[in-house]
């Protein structure tokens, strides 16, 4: 645990966070650092582990995982992630923030409350338009980052208490955004008592998190780690607000982090429900989101891909070939500790992220390094981490194809491109 007390304890859940119903691990990740711990050799002997398992709740069918790190112990003032280390995900939020600006904002004083606003990476678009706003973000450094760039953030964790603040100071809130926050938060029924407290009465609540339709057709088992204590889908995000007199009005389809989806909820009766709901829910239980046997099959198909990857990073491994990873993302603490590599079979981790390099990974220990150390002395394979961000990185990388390298991918399957 880095930067942060040292909080030993875990959130060990026997019934579902949401409903209450008894839940149990339908598979085990196994003993799990923290993802985003990144830490220096120093360091290695405090390392905190967890076991990383995640359940599926028969009854309201939530996705979510046993036993997690105490948030504190997660987000903290050296918390690791920056939103803006990627491009394409800085073009996405500018998108989100003007659609939200077209299609759902009032034309009076409209006033947007965005729920862990990270650096501001969508909530300055808002700032540049001159509309009331407002950051909630917990990770002290971030929210820096984010006042620096003329964003308003107050540095704190959103609940019913949060809400009622900023009632107090600024009246209700037209919109209430989040991306990529949501799915990280244990207590959803505080959040959404806050939410159902600061929105307007024809206020929208408009949330985009990793999908779990995408996780289960893709095995991208990745996205489940200590701060993504659920993974959504339209069922289960309809069972979580409508208990607090909301209503999921409309889902729509993202293309990031390997796939996302959007919800739009406001108060019961205040919108009109779209197609996309009932389309979803449909399409959901044709995948069986709604099935033990689904989660089943996850478990098997997570064990074949990890019995893949590690075939060939022993392979290379065995003919002496340089493997480097690229991006210490956090979903690659979930692969490297649960299918076992080590810096036997990755030499460093190329990362941009400053707070990142001349750390270790956490868990496998791999050294982090900066961009130059890959584009100087180009590996013979890159193990690409962050492969939700492939199209952006494909594209920028030319050089390290041109000079005979090939890049070993993992979701939807293993792989080599070319
Ligand atoms: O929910 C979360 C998501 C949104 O962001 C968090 N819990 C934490 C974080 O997850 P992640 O670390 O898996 O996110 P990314 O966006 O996949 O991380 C990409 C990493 O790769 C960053 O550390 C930056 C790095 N990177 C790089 O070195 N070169 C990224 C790109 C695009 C690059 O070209």
């Amino acid at each position: 645990m880095i930067g942060a007390p040292m909080i030993k304890v875990a959130n060990i859940m026997t019934n579902c966070r949401i409903c209450g119903n008894k839940i149990d691990k339908f598979m085990t990740f196994g003993r799990m650092p923290l993802a985003n711990g990144f830490l220096t050799e120093a360091q290695f002997k405090d390392e905190y582990f967890f076991e990383l398992a995640p359940a599926f709740c028969e009854s309201c069918h939530t996705f979510q995982i046993v036993d997690q790190p105490a948030p504190e112990a997660m987000f903290h003032g050296e918390y690791a992630f920056f939103s803006q280390t990627s491009r394409s995900m800085a073009v996405h939020f500018e998108a989100f923030a003007k659609d939200t600006m077209a299609r759902r904002l009032g034309p009076q004083d409209p006033f947007v409350v965005e729920l862990g606003s990270n650096d501001g990476i969508m909530l300055r678009h808002f700032a540049k338009a001159g509309i009331r706003h407002l950051g909630i973000e917990p990770s002290a450094n971030v929210a820096e980052a984010a006042r620096a760039q003329g964003v308003n953030t107050r540095c704190a964790f959103f609940g019913a208490e949060t809400a009622r603040e900023i009632m107090a100071e600024h009246g209700q809130a037209d919109i209430i955004q989040a991306a990529n926050v949501m799915c990280h938060i244990p207590d959803l029924k505080s959040v959404a008592e806050g939410v159902a407290l600061l929105l307007k009465p024809d206020g929208l609540l408009i949330f985009e998190d990793p999908y779990l339709g995408d996780v289960i057709r893709k095995t991208s088992y990745d996205q489940i780690y200590d701060e993504h204590v659920y993974v959504f889908s339209a069922m289960s995000v309809a069972r979580i607000f409508g208990a607090h007199g909301l209503e999921l009005v409309a889902v729509e389809p993202q293309k990031t982090h390997g796939g996302s989806m959007r919800y739009v909820v406001g108060r019961k009766g205040r919108h009109a429900v779209e197609a996309s709901v009932a389309a979803a829910l449909a399409d959901e239980k044709a995948l069986g989101l709604d099935r033990p046997e689904t989660y089943d099959q996850f478990r098997r198909d997570c064990e074949a891909s990890r019995d893949g990857l590690m075939a060939a990073l022993n392979d290379l491994a065995a003919q002496g070939k340089r493997v480097v990873g690229y991006g210490a993302t956090s979903k690659s603490t979930t692969v490297t500790q649960y299918c076992g590599i080590t810096p036997r079979h990755v030499e460093f981790i190329s990362d941009t992220t400053p707070t990142k390099q001349g750390k270790c990974s956490p868990g496998a220990h791999i050294p982090v390094k900066p961009y130059d150390a890959f584009a100087s002395n180009y590996p013979d394979v890159a193990l690409l981490f962050a492969w939700n961000h492939a199209e952006e990185i494909f594209a920028k990388e030319d050089g390290f194809r041109a000079a005979g390298g090939r890049w070993l991918v993992y979701v939807p399957e293993v792989k080599f491109i070319p």
